[in-house]
């Protein structure tokens, strides 16, 4: 893994086998400044690294968002990517990221207290505004080999730190706390509720993650524009199907969409 800093190993206050939060974790790499983290837990795991290790970097020269997209990760925010190696076939993958959103708001709301609310497929709101991302890469033969949820949130900067067309649509939690927040004690927090989700996961449970999604969702009633592989699809968001994908009920009836980029229209 190649990176700027020291790498040191920390047991993140986690006791393995007595601890919620024993699976993501408990192998935890720390960087200074990175080109991305996805890429560097993505070298480890090609290597064969375990499931939950994760990457943190202070800084991202190259953050990654969805198709081809960058992501902005100046110092003082929280980049991390987390490893997981679940025992599903990969048209089930999707549903990650969705639990991702809803253990990223769950942690912010009993660490921090912030209401954060979810965009579809995988933005969490605050304020109505970006605070943090996920991007889900994985790779598989069928079953999945790998899959890496990278998790970034606008943590302790100014939005001054943020190129200027985004700092009209993202938000920082110390711009709304008006005080920095403890970034590794909010990363446990949101391990601890990734834990417990993929659990839940793994488990086949994962009506429940649907649910809990649908319970925080900014998206659900509101009109949008969904822009597909295959086309734009415009009109009120229905509902979550329990694969993840969304419904969409347009002036000639319900259109699912499985993957694309979502406005919320006014
Ligand atoms: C995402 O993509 O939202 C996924 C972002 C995932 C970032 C994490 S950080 C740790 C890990 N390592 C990586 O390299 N990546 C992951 P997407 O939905 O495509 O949104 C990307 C768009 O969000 C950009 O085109 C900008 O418009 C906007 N954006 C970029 N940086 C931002 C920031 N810091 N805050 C809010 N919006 C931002």
């Amino acid at each position: 893994m190649q990176g700027r800093g020291k790498v040191f190993y920390r047991a993140c206050g986690i006791r393995p086998g007595v601890d919620r939060g024993t699976r993501l974790g408990a192998k935890l790499l720390m960087l200074d400044v990175l080109e991305s983290t996805n890429q560097s837990i993505r070298e480890l795991a090609l290597d064969g690294e375990h499931e939950g290790t994760v990457v943190v970097a202070e800084e991202q020269r190259a953050g990654r968002g969805r198709l081809g997209r960058g992501w902005s990760s100046p110092r003082g925010g929280l980049w991390f990517s987390v490893l997981l190696r679940p025992p599903v076939a990969l048209s089930e993958a999707p549903k990650l990221p969705l639990m991702a959103g809803v253990a990223v708001a769950r942690a912010l709301k009993k660490h921090v207290g912030l209401d954060a609310r979810l965009k579809w497929p995988n933005d969490v709101l605050v304020q109505g505004k970006k605070l943090c991302g996920i991007l889900m890469e994985s790779r598989s033969d069928g079953r999945l080999e790998y899959v890496i949820l990278g998790i970034g949130i606008n943590a302790n900067f100014l939005i001054s730190a943020l190129p200027e067309p985004l700092r009209r649509t993202a938000i920082t939690v110390r711009e709304v706390l008006r005080r920095p927040v403890d970034r590794l004690a909010l990363m446990r927090a949101i391990l601890n509720e990734l834990d417990a989700g993929y659990s839940a996961f793994c488990a086949n449970d994962t009506g429940a993650i649907v649910a809990q999604w649908k319970e925080l969702s900014e998206t659900l009633g509101r009109k949008v524009r969904v822009e597909t592989a295959t086309g734009i699809v415009e009109g009120v968001a229905g509902d979550i199907d329990d694969r993840g994908a969304l419904v969409v009920r347009t002036p000639d009836g319900p259109v699912t969409v499985d993957s694309g980029d979502c406005v919320h229209l006014r």
